[in-house]
């Protein structure tokens, strides 16, 4: 029941979503310096390249952060057995291909049900189709939309705890963060909770080859949102003559990937025209890197408290439980 209503929602998302595509790319396209927003990666083709990008070996915070998560899953398994909190259901922010939440699955026996939020509709059926067909017991929703918006959660009784892994939060500047932290609060209600992984600040060329794979899989990945404006708002954009820029800006703390024009040219898209100078870029991401104690800040002042945290070997991850704990009072919110 849960699942037909769940496809309702999806479909009016999905045409909603594609007027917005349109209008944002022609605003994004009219700004100086002209940008995208990196959730328009994902289509069909995108989030398959993304899994691609998470097969590489460079591409560290993937691997880094799976290997972490069954030691965070038992610990949290004791953690909600002591605060006494049996029914658990979890929310999972950006589910991608829903790879992250096995580990969880497989250790913390109560979950009973789980709402998976992922903008690509069709790479998010699929894999809720697959994880019910493994975990039988389990009540699972997916919910085909942007992750920032407010969620219609249904009421349940159970504990909540939102799961947000692979460090989504880093597409997200300061503003937007607080704003994501704060609805997420909202949505989940006082006293429920969010397991985050956040991408660490570390030595700069662990960060440079993990966004310049050497095979270009995150170079293909980066132009793919081209090739999506070619199809879906009659763009002609010639892939041939954009290059795949990523660096560590260390003074914003965040990588940076750009689409760099490499000629002067025009480009067609909805029937208007853009012009791009020879070395002008399309800013199309950025991906934030927080020292933990830099999180746990920006976390507070959103009223979420950290309960627990994991560092994964070397620092190169870290895994957060924070606490919903909106303040009652003005008093309070110093
Ligand atoms: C899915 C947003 C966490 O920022 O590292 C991977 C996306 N971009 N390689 C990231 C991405 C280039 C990824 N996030």
């Amino acid at each position: 029941m849960t699942i037909a209503l769940a496809t309702q929602d999806t479909e009016q998302a999905t045409s909603e979503h594609d007027r917005s595509f349109r209008e944002d790319v022609l605003r994004g396209l009219a700004l100086r310096p002209k940008q995208l927003a990196p959730k328009y990666f994902y289509d069909e083709r995108g989030s398959q390249l993304f899994d691609d990008i998470c097969a590489l070996d460079e591409y560290y915070p993937y691997h880094v952060e799976l290997e972490l998560l069954p030691t965070v899953a038992a610990d949290l398994s004791r953690f909600f057995r002591a605060e006494k909190n049996d029914e658990l259901s979890i929310v999972e922010f950006g589910a991608g291909s829903l790879r992250k939440i096995t580990p969880l699955l497989n250790n913390i026996d109560t979950v009973k049900n789980l709402t998976a939020i992922d903008i690509s509709e069709e790479h998010l059926l699929n894999s809720c189709a697959e994880l019910r067909r493994r975990y039988s017991g389990l009540d699972v929703t997916p919910l085909a939309q942007d992750f920032t918006l407010p969620l219609p959660l249904s009421q349940t009784g159970l504990t909540r705890m939102g799961f947000f892994p692979g460090s989504t939060i880093g597409n997200l500047h300061r503003q937007q963060a607080l704003e994501f932290l704060h609805n997420a609060g909202q949505t989940l209600g006082s006293g429920a909770y969010l397991l985050i992984g956040v991408d660490t600040k570390k030595p700069e060329h662990i960060l440079h080859q993990a966004y310049n794979d050497p095979r270009g899989v995150t170079a293909n990945f980066n132009k793919n949102i081209l090739t999506r404006i070619n199809r879906e708002l009659d763009g002609d954009f010639d892939l041939m003559h954009f290059g795949h820029h990523a660096f560590y800006n260390k003074e914003h703390g965040r990588i940076e990937m750009h689409l760099r024009s490499l000629r002067a040219q025009r480009v067609q898209i909805a029937a208007r025209e853009f012009y791009f100078a020879k070395g002008e870029s399309i800013h199309t991401e950025n991906s934030y890197k927080y020292h933990p104690s830099e999180f746990a800040t920006l976390a507070r002042k959103a009223h979420w408290h950290t309960r627990r945290l994991w560092m994964a070997p070397d620092d190169l991850f870290a895994i957060s439980l924070l606490q919903y704990k909106p303040a009652t009072t003005k008093i309070d919110d110093r």
